[in-house]
């Protein structure tokens, strides 16, 4: 289906695919699962790292692979959003020749005024008239992608099995342990890897019915029984026509891509084949998941994904801000974001420091992920603060186990530790919520002298 031979998809079987494959970012639903991270920001915006954010994942392997046309679907227009998107990349994709862009789309400017997306399948069929203007420029396939997984992958591959199997619909897919796999749409493929059964989120008998040798997809003996389930990552190409043809005419009602429009073109007789991923995958959409994630990035234990691959690095947003500055401290394991000011006598241990964060002195940070601050303020601007409380932490606090999101105002001598382990909590008139046990402080709050959580 290779139409053009331009650009840097010259020789590849799959074609110029920056032409051919139109990138759609699924940048999330209502919010719940990572609330209250995305109390004040669309899902995409959510920080990840010291120095990127969630949406930095799929638009860097979508440009790696030389997708460079991206849209990406989100419940609310965000400011934040905005700016990263057109600072960190329209200036290397929107060139005359490539014709590329990263846009956000938000629910509540569509045409079809429903203002809010009723699930995956509804917001793609939502702008279904947006991308038939790329099909009419000669795109065939789309990518659709979601916006909390963490990996990196090359998806001309992808693009490349999906067309020469003919397939209407291929899905990512990976084995995976009993233990993760309710959590997952699982599926049986044949030895051509075409999908035969497929159930979303199957509990109880419909998940062990869908156990399966997961050696079919190459895996060696060990991993195949460690891992007897093939789960699909959520990640999918789909042909124009295909899915056309599935939203607006099969299947008009259908809101979810996993509960609906899988099962429904299998059944339908459509090709639904899956393709076998074999690196590090994470969904990082529930508040564990994205805590656990982030701090597995300072163990080299534990560290399966690199922000840095000379090939295929992760791009962000460039700044221009200054080294940061690390006095007396004790810091080990930990990956400290730029323009960070760290003062004498502290201890940083297990944890990620965001961008422009400010640590006072002899304060204690073990397995934190603190998310830094959009902007310094000044000595005068803080005046205007109630206390006068600065942002980042004061002298003399502990944050343990925690994360703590952006311009957070943490005075002298708290403590943040959860101390009586709760597992769940709504304190957000006092500017936090426990989930799973993770204390997570909202964004711009204020939490004063000598609190203790
Ligand atoms: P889930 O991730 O549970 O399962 P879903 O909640 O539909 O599925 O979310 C998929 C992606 O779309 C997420 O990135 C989410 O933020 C986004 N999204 C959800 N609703 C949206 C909306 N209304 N508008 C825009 N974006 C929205 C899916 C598949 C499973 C698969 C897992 C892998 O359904 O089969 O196993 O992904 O993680
Ligand atoms: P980053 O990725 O650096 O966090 P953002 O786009 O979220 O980027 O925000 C950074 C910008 O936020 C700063 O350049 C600054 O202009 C702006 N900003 C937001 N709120 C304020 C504020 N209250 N005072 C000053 N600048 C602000």
């Amino acid at each position: 289906a290779a139409s053009s031979a331009a650009g840097t998809g010259q020789n590849d079987p799959a074609g110029d695919i920056s032409k051919t494959v139109l990138g759609i970012i699924l940048g999330g639903g209502a919010g719940t699962r990572l609330y209250p991270l995305t109390k004040k920001r669309a899902k995409p915006a959510v920080p990840l790292g010291a120095n990127y954010r969630l949406i930095d994942i799929p638009v860097s392997n979508c440009l790696n692979s030389n997708v460079t046309k991206i849209y990406c679907l989100t419940q609310f227009n965000s400011a934040s959003l905005n700016r990263h998107l057109s600072q960190a990349y329209n200036s290397s994709v929107g060139g005359y020749n490539s014709r590329g862009f990263v846009e956000v789309l938000a629910a509540s400017q569509s045409s079809a005024n429903k203002s809010w997306f009723q699930g995956t399948a509804d917001a793609v069929r939502q702008y279904m008239w947006l991308f038939e203007e790329a099909v009419r420029e000669g795109v065939e396939d789309f990518l659709i992608l979601s916006g909390d997984h963490l990996y990196r992958m090359d998806y001309r591959d992808f693009v490349r099995k999906h067309r020469n199997s003919g397939a209407a619909i291929t899905i990512a897919a990976l084995p995976c342990a009993e233990k993760e796999a309710s959590a997952f749409g699982l599926m049986k493929i044949d030895e051509e890897g075409r999908v035969i059964e497929f159930a979303e989120k199957p509990k109880g008998e419909a998940l062990t019915k869908m156990r399966v040798d997961t050696g079919i997809l190459g895996v060696d003996p060990a991993t195949a029984a460690a891992k007897p389930y093939i789960a699909s990552m959520g990640i999918y190409v789909m042909s124009a026509k295909a899915l056309r043809e599935l939203l607006l005419n099969r299947m008009p009602g259908a809101n979810d891509f996993g509960n609906e429009v899988i099962p429904g073109a299998k059944d339908a007789g459509f090709k639904v084949q899956a393709f076998a991923f074999d690196g590090y995958w994470e969904d990082i959409g529930t508040v564990e998941a994205f805590y656990n994630a982030n701090l597995a990035l300072t163990d080299p234990e534990k560290a399966q994904f690199s922000f840095y691959d000379k090939d295929a690095p992760i791009y962000t947003m460039s700044r221009f801000l200054p080294p940061s500055k690390v006095m007396d401290c004790d810091v080990n394991m930990s990956i400290i974001g730029d323009g960070c000011v760290i003062k004498a006598g502290s201890k940083i241990h297990n944890s990620i420091i965001g961008i422009r964060s400010l640590i006072g002195s002899d304060c204690i940070i073990d397995s934190a992920m603190m998310m830094g601050s959009d902007y310094y303020e000044t000595l005068e601007e803080c005046e205007y603060v109630p206390g006068c409380l600065p942002m980042g932490v004061g002298d003399g606090s502990i944050i343990r186990r925690a994360i703590v999101d952006k311009n957070a105002r943490i005075g002298p001598k708290c403590q943040i530790i959860n101390k009586d382990g709760v597992k769940e909590a709504n304190r957000e008139d006092q500017g936090f919520v426990i989930k799973d046990g993770i204390v997570v402080v909202i964004k711009d709050s204020h939490i004063p002298a000598g609190t203790i959580i």
